[in-house]
């Protein structure tokens, strides 16, 4: 549907950019940081390890001024389990609280609202060796981690991120370096941490009465290859288990009945204790935040036939014989790293989600990862982010004129960072960090042009893109 008059974005709009802690932050083991499991991942040949990453560290307060020069509402980092819990739960590390103070601090002192990540694919290496959320005990260490931000932070923190995409942690977690098990040990996984989330969401409420809380996972709108009608059912059924196996239990706390009977023919169902259904009732999330990188499409695929058995990575749909099969879109294009670009998929994705649940929309990640060129007089022209910004953003005014109640935008990235599997090189941030995967060199911090694009973006309310 075209409008001859859009709807403008809400007056309050929460234009930001996000991080995660294992990405940019570094200083992996300073000041009694404990290992999560990303710094003891194998790290992929030619790829940075997480060591320095940014150093945002020990740049934070600089880096959170040039993001507030940007004109940033919100900024939406994460915490370091392992930063406030070394061994994820026990001993508290007191410089690890103190350095979330300071961030939190600098953002307020420079009108940014914090919006926080509680988990962002680092459980602790401690907890993982204990079985990670196999182990029931991972559940109340995240309850414990939970009460620990919410005490030590709720007076400043009014939005609360509970999982970052749980759905591409279970899916594709050997890519993105969480690990992975077979199909019936991954969805009681799931379970687990289904209620942990569940019980965080709970625990936020009590705790902290005006602070808001919800989770975020990612989320694509799945097409059918054609309008065959077995494409349509195998579509229906890729996004009931891509997407709404997780939303439909953080919302309203049940299992989606799709993948329930896709669970139960696969003999993979978890095993539910008693109260378990009660405690996922019990979390009620304020507003539903998701990532959105692209739409993907799939076509129907029979039992006998062939599918990849590879994990793949988190924007690439593989397939399963008998339920699904990815199919390549070609009505879109691809970035450097074949993702593809599907900017009025994001209308969809978005039309969906709102009037599935009708809670309040943050998008918390969406951006391009690129190779970006750093130019000899300190300039870098990433207009190919620009453009897919610039559409991306479209198509969001686009759903708020469809009546979705969209509250606030947050690319990746803020700054350059490491990818979950792809090294410094894909770049996603509006800020240039001087370094590569092999020289960390001088870490300095550069404006790309997309930086004074978006500080104009925000200035107008969206207006001028
Ligand atoms: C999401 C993650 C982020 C981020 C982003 C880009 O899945 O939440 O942590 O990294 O994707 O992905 P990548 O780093 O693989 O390019």
């Amino acid at each position: 549907m075209e409008y001859s008059k859009l709807v403008s974005f809400p007056k309050d709009f929460l234009w930001g950019a996000s991080t995660s802690a294992y990405q940019v932050e570094g200083a992996a083991l300073e000041d009694g940081k404990g290992c999560s499991v990303q710094d003891v991942k194998e790290v992929i040949p030619g790829t940075a390890d997480f060591k320095v990453a940014s150093d945002f560290y020990h740049h934070y307060k600089e880096d959170i001024e040039m993001m507030a020069e940007m004109g940033l509402k919100t900024f939406r980092f994460s915490i370091a389990w392992t930063r406030l819990l070394p061994n994820g739960t026990g001993e508290v590390n007191q410089k690890g609280i103190d350095f979330y103070n300071n961030v939190i601090d600098t953002c307020i002192a420079n009108g940014i609202e914090p919006f926080v990540t509680m988990y962002h694919f680092d459980l602790p290496a401690a907890l993982d060796k204990k079985g990670g959320w196999s182990n029931p005990e991972t559940i109340d260490a995240f309850v414990e981690f939970s009460k620990l931000m919410f005490e030590n932070y709720g007076d400043r923190v009014k939005y609360w991120l509970t999982i970052n995409e749980q759905n591409m942690m279970i899916l594709h977690g050997a890519a993105i370096g969480t690990g992975t098990t077979t199909q019936k040990q991954l969805m009681q996984d799931n379970h687990h941490m289904l209620l942990a989330q569940a019980k965080a969401m709970k625990l936020c409420h009590e705790m902290c009465p005006n602070a808001k809380i919800g989770p975020a996972p990612n989320i694509s709108a799945i097409y059918p290859s054609s309008c065959k009608p077995e494409d349509i059912l195998a579509a229906d059924t890729f996004s009931a288990i891509r997407n709404w196996l997780y939303l439909d239990m953080a919302v309203y706390g049940e299992y989606n009945a799709t993948v329930w009977s896709y669970m139960r023919e696969k003999d993979i169902l978890p095993e539910i204790k008693a109260g378990d259904m009660e405690i996922m009732k019990e979390g009620k999330p304020d507003f539903i935040a998701f990532n959105y990188y692209c739409t993907q499409a799939v076509s129907a695929c029979d039992k006998d036939e062939s599918s990849s058995e590879t994990t793949g990575d988190q924007q690439v749909a593989v397939g399963e014989a008998g339920v699904y099969k990815g199919v390549d879109n070609p009505y879109l294009p691809h970035t450097d790293f074949g993702w593809q670009i599907d900017p009025v998929g994001f209308r969809n994705t978005l039309r969906e989600v709102y009037s599935r649940y009708r809670l309040p929309i943050i998008i918390t990640e969406n951006g391009l990862g690129a190779y970006d060129q750093l130019e000899e007089d300190g300039s870098i022209h990433d207009d190919y982010r620009i453009n897919y910004l610039r559409q991306h953003i479209e198509q969001m005014q686009l759903a708020i004129s469809d009546g979705v109640k969209l509250f606030g935008y947050c690319p990746w990235s803020a700054i350059d960072l490491i990818s979950t599997h792809q090294g410094f090189a894909k770049r996603y941030g509006f800020i240039y960090v001087n370094r590569d995967d092999e020289d960390i060199k001088d870490l300095k911090r550069y404006k790309k042009d997309s930086f004074y694009w978006y500080q104009k973006v925000i200035k107008t309310n969206g207006e001028d893109l």
